[in-house]
């Protein structure tokens, strides 16, 4: 996936018509946009579709997917129909459940990013002590997308260790969860940010500062 200035743009607002107007006034700079439950439970799958359209640009669809393999399959299958380029799945239920989003994701000729440990300081209590494994799981797949933490840096290289150099790793957590971009991208390839620029009251702007700080 080329993302453009190494920035995934997490549009996690809750109207499609702000969420067009974000989308819109970051254009220029972006052209990936990670898509979750606040849209689409607010907004429908639709939202997805409609921005696709709109932009021609690529959409993750973040469900983070942790159900037994049935189920997986077809929330994977009516996400691609939808228009989505790939599918975010927790790691921590098992290579089965991910192997049913891969086999959706070969189907559409769409992407599957593995979660290996989150951002938020909860994530120490179970998920840390997994994550590791659960990244070497991904590996042993043969999936090549990931998703790992900005804001604890050690355990980002970790991950990184794990999947190697050639895999590609997204990494949330950046701006108003701590993480700094520029340190970020020595373990990722691409920074998740939402708040920093959604909230923002210019997000074109909030975005030229995270690539003015990126290059700084
Ligand atoms: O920049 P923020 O903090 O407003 O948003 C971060 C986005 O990344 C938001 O959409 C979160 O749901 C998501 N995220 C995390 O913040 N931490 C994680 O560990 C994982 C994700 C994520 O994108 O998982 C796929």
């Amino acid at each position: 996936m080329e993302v453009e200035n190494d920035i995934i743009l997490a549009l996690d607002v809750l109207n499609r018509t702000e969420a067009l107007r974000i989308v819109e006034s970051v254009s220029d700079y972006l052209n990936t946009i990670k898509i979750g439950y606040p849209l689409v439970l607010s907004e429908g799958l639709q939202s997805i579709t409609a921005i696709k359209e709109e932009f021609n640009c690529s959409i993750i669809a973040d469900f983070k997917v942790a159900d037994i393999p049935a189920t997986n399959r077809k929330i994977a299958d009516v996400t691609f129909e939808a228009g989505t380029d790939a599918i975010i799945v927790q790691g921590f239920v098992g290579d089965d459940s991910a192997l049913a989003c891969m086999n959706s994701a070969e189907k559409y000729g769409k992407d599957v990013f593995l979660l290996t440990e989150m951002s938020h300081p909860g994530a120490s209590m179970f998920l840390q002590q997994h994550a590791e494994d659960i990244a070497k799981m991904g590996v042993d797949l043969g999936i090549t997308n990931f998703v790992g933490p900005s804001t604890k840096l050690d355990r980002l290289e970790k991950i990184r260790s794990v999947i190697g150099k050639d895999s590609f790793l997204i990494s949330p957590g950046v701006g108003t969860q701590g993480g700094d971009p520029k340190d970020t991208l020595k373990f990722a390839d691409a920074l998740i940010v939402g708040r920093s620029i959604y909230l923002s009251e210019d997000p074109k702007k909030a975005v030229e500062d995270i690539i003015g700080s990126i290059k700084s």
